[in-house]
């Protein structure tokens, strides 16, 4: 069924074929969820199920024993969830089938569906139907993909608020206080005698407190986008300073090889951590030096291209040492605020600020916090905003939002022509709808849904 699809113009299925794929995840389990949607979905499954009724008959949101047939030969005992349009995810006739999991009994499943008349979803495709249909916007399906996609509790617990519609409703109200300014300018224009001089100063008033909150979104959003991506931190410094060491003492393991022999790590090594809810891809380097080995040398060349890519730095020092000045390239390669300076081996000596022991366990959990600081700054911080922007477009939005409501009260300010005022308020308001999918254009749309998993 290649047809041109409305929602994207692409040749791909069309957005009436009744549509399958697993929801549940691959591999042996228990049970395996095979969801179909769509305006066929009732008489397709009733084609391949043996039941004593037929899907339609039964109430929304209620479970039934069935036989699963493939070519008339029952393959399967299995559950069925009956959910009727517009009460169900994507808004259409749904059923979700729960056969035995693990890879055979749900590819069977899919393969009696396709040949009854399903076609299989693509990425996405079942969210993309409820964003169509009015049942979530795009926040919150943003939200759900997240959540599913989560690396630590603290990244779910920010896209479930997400999902929720916590971030939806936050815009929404803004966007309803923008629109109320642009009805009161709109009415001025229009209808100057019946609405009579319009309260500049109370849009003005309006408009910065807008702004105030949008200003706070957007200070949310790198804290957002890191716990949602997680963050790249570096373990970097001379030969010798304890780097392995202390990427073993934050992995509570020993992964990476240490010895007293300068230059021991030649390559990089990398491990996912989770600190203080950030989902830390940790990397040990070979230590910056100049030297004559060959292999030695690809492996320094790694730990500058690890810097550069870095979120953060661990510039890790010997507090033993008589502190000299080391930073030698390393601001060349990385901007200060992105360096965190480490003091490692502090049994052995007093220098330095942030000390730490790799060999007895002093200072790592100071470590940690400083780390949480660093990528997510203080607690505080964290409090001033319970809704999060988690995505960079959502970031963009907001600060076009922003610039926009900046112009608009300085052409207030100004007291140029109150409909310019108008045009201002009308691209933040645009700005903000693609937060919320309410703007966004249809391809855009779609190629953030095709992001998502099958079967979501
Ligand atoms: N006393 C003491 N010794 C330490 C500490 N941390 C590491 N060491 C010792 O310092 C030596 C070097 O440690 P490594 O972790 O291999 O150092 P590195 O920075 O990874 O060294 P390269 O891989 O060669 O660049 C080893 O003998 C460790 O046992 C510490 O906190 N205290
Ligand atoms: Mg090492």
């Amino acid at each position: 069924m290649a047809t041109s699809n409305w929602y994207t113009g692409k040749m791909v299925g069309s957005a009436t074929d009744t549509i399958c794929a697993v929801a549940s995840g691959q591999g042996p389990a228990g049970i395996a969820v095979v969801r179909i949607s769509g305006s066929q979905a009732f008489d397709i499954c009733d084609r391949v199920l043996r039941h004593s009724r037929i899907c339609k008959s039964y109430k929304g949101f209620s479970l039934h024993r069935a036989e699963l047939t493939e070519g008339g030969e029952v393959v399967d005992d299995v559950l069925v969830s009956v959910f009727h349009a517009p009460r169900s995810f994507t808004g259409e006739d749904t059923v979700e089938i729960s056969c035995h999991g693990g890879y055979i009994p749900a590819a069977k499943t899919i393969s009696a569906l396709l040949s009854a008349g399903c076609r299989t979803a693509e990425p996405g495709e079942f969210s993309r139907r409820a964003f169509f249909n009015g049942k979530l916007d795009l926040s919150e399906a943003e939200g759900i993909s997240d959540l599913i996609n989560a690396p630590t509790d603290k990244a779910y617990r920010s896209a479930r608020g997400q999902s929720s519609g916590h971030l939806s409703r936050h815009i929404r109200g803004l966007r309803d206080r923008l629109l109320s300014v642009l009805a009161r300018i709109e009415a001025t224009i229009d209808f100057p005698e019946d609405v009579g001089e319009i309260d500049i100063s109370a849009c003005f008033t309006e408009l910065s407190e807008v702004q105030v909150e949008l200003d706070k979104l957007h200070r949310s959003s790198d804290r957002g986008i890191l716990l949602r991506q997680g963050a790249q931190v570096v373990l970097v410094g001379k030969p010798n300073v304890g780097k392995s060491s202390l990427m073993n003492a934050l992995l509570h393991n020993d992964r990476a090889i240490v010895s007293d022999i300068p230059g021991t790590t030649r390559d990089t090594i990398e491990e996912m951590i989770d600190i203080g809810g950030v989902a830390v891809r940790l990397w040990d380097t070979a230590g910056l030096r100049s030297t004559a080995d060959p292999v030695e040398a690809i492996g320094v060349e790694r730990s500058r291209l690890a810097i550069e890519s870095a979120d953060l730095v661990l510039f890790v020092r010997d507090a033993s040492a008589l502190p000299i000045d080391e930073d030698y390239e390393l601001n060349d390669l990385v901007s200060q605020d992105r360096i965190l300076e480490v003091w490692n081996k502090c049994d052995l000596g007093e220098y330095g600020k942030l000390r730490v022991s790799a060999a007895n366990g002093t200072g790592i959990a100071e470590l940690e916090h400083a780390i949480k600081v660093r990528l997510l700054g203080t607690e505080s911080d964290q409090r001033e905003q319970s809704v999060y922007l988690a995505h960079v477009y959502q970031k963009t939005a907001t600060r076009s939002a922003i610039t926009a409501l900046k112009n608009a009260k300085e052409t207030l300010n100004l007291n140029l022509p109150i409909d310019l005022v108008s045009v201002d308020l009308q691209l933040g308001l645009t700005a903000l709808g693609e937060i919320t999918g309410q703007t966004t254009p249809e391809d855009v749309i779609s190629e953030i849904f095709s992001k998502f998993c099958i079967g979501k």
